[in-house]
C-alpha cells in the first residue's frame, strides 16, 4: 500500500507526524461511519414492520447514556486536538540553526537565493538531514509553496514574508508545486526539490564561482541606496544603528515593542512609517518600488549578518 502512487513519499522529519494526524482522522471517521451505518441497517431489519421483535421497555431518558455519548466524543476530540497541535507546533517552530534560503514566487516560477549567493529557478537544492527554513514572498499575486513529500505547504504573499521549514530525510528529487491558483500558467508553476548528501551539496554550492554571498550583495545595496548615510554602526547618524537589531525587541513610538524579525526589517524599508522607532524622527524615505524583492531579501540578509561583535553569521 505504501507504494501506491496516490500517496507521496515521506521524506521529511515531520511527514510521519502529519500523516499520523491524517490517518487518525480518517480512521476515526471511518469507524463511526461504519458503526452508524451498521446500526441503521441492523435496527431497520430487526424492527421492520411485521416482526415479532420485543418492543417493550422503551428508554426515553438516561443520564448515563447522555454522559457516555458526550464524554467519549469530547475525549476523542481532545486527543485529536493534542496530537495535531503537537504536529502544528513542530511545523511552525523552526530550529534556530536552520539554513535560510530566500524564495520569490512570481507568475509563473519559483526563484531561490542561497546565502552563499547561488540563485536558481524552479529548482531548490537542499542538504539532507539539515533543517532548512524558507523565507518567502511573492512579486505579484498569492502563490502557495508546496512540497508534498515533505508535507509542507505555505501561502506566499506579495508585500509580506511568510516562512516554513523542513528537514529532508532522504536524498532524492521531489515535486515542488504552486498550490494556489494564480493565473493562466498556474499548472506549470512547479519544479523540483533536489535533496543532496551534505558533501554533494557543498560541491553544488561551490559549483559556479563568482557568486556574491547574499549578505555581501545586500551590503553593496545598502551603500548604493544611501542607507549608510543615515544608518551608521556607531549610531551617530540620523537613523538608529542597525547592528544587532535583528532578533531584538525594538521600542516603538507610542510605547509598543516589536521583535525585529525578517518581516519587520522588510516593512521598515518599504513602509518606514508603519512602525517608527522610539526617539527618532520619521524621516526615512520609503523604498517601495525601488528595490526588487530579491534585492530586499539581500538587504535583509545583510542586516541579519550585522552582529555587535562585528562577526558575520
Ligand atoms: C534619511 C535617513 C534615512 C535613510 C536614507 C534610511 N533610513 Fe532607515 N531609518 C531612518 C530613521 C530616522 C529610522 C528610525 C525611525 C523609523 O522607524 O522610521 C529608520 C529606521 C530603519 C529601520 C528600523 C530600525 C530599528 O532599529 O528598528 C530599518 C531596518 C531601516 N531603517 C533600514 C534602512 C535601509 C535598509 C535603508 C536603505 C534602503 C534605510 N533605512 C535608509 C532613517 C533613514
Ligand atoms: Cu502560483
Amino acid at each position: 500500500m505504501w507504494d501506491f502512487p496516490l500517496f507521496p513519499d515521506q521524506a521529511s522529519t515531520i511527514a510521519s507526524g502529519v500523516d499520523g494526524v491524517y490517518f487518525l482522522l480518517v480512521g476515526l471517521s471511518l469507524f463511526f461511519a461504519v458503526l452508524v451505518c451498521f446500526f441503521i441497517l441492523f435496527f431497520a431489519i430487526k424492527y421492520r414492520r411485521g416482526t415479532t421483535a420485543d418492543r417493550s421497555g422503551l428508554v426515553f431518558e438516561s443520564s448515563k447514556l447522555e454522559f457516555f455519548w458526550s464524554f467519549v466524543p469530547l475525549l476523542l476530540a481532545l486527543t485529536v486536538f493534542i496530537i495535531q497541535a503537537m504536529a502544528y507546533f513542530n511545523l511552525y517552530r523552526p530550529p534556530i540553526d536552520a539554513l535560510e534560503i530566500y524564495i520569490v514566487g512570481k507568475q509563473w516560477m519559483w526563484k531561490a537565493q542561497h546565502p552563499e549567493g547561488q540563485a536558481e529557478i524552479n529548482q531548490l537544492h537542499v542538504p539532507v538531514n539539515r533543517a532548512v527554513r524558507l523565507i518567502m514572498t511573492s512579486q505579484d499575486v498569492i502563490h502557495s509553496f508546496y512540497i508534498p513529500a515533505f508535507r509542507v505547504k505555505q501561502d506566499v504573499l506579495p508585500g509580506r514574508y511568510t516562512s516554513i521549514w523542513f528537514e529532508a530525510t532522504r536524498p532524492g528529487t521531489y515535486h515542488l508545486f504552486c498550490a494556489e491558483f494564480c493565473g493562466t500558467d498556474h499548472a506549470e508553476m512547479g519544479g523540483s526539490v533536489i535533496v543532496l548528501p551534505e558533501a554533494e551539496y557543498q560541491q553544488w554550492l561551490a559549483g559556479d564561482s563568482g557568486n556574491v554571498p547574499l549578505a555581501e550583495a545586500g551590503a553593496a545595496q545598502f551603500q548604493q541606496l544611501g542607507c549608510a548615510t543615515c544608518h551608521q554602526a556607531d549610531a551617530q547618524g540620523r537613523g538608529p544603528s542597525l547592528v544587532g537589531v535583528f532578533g531584538q525587541e525594538v521600542e516603538l513610538e507610542g510605547g509598543q515593542t516589536v521583535v525585529a524579525d525578517e518581516e519587520y526589517l522588510r516593512e521598515s524599508i518599504v513602509n518606514p512609517r508603519a512602525k517608527i522607532v522610539a526617539g527618532y524622527p520619521s524621516i526615512m524615505p520609503t523604498y517601495q518600488g525601488q528595490i526588487s524583492d530579491e534585492g530586499l531579501q539581500q538587504i535583509v540578509a545583510y542586516l541579519k549578518s550585522l552582529q555587535p561583535d562585528g562577526g558575520e553569521q
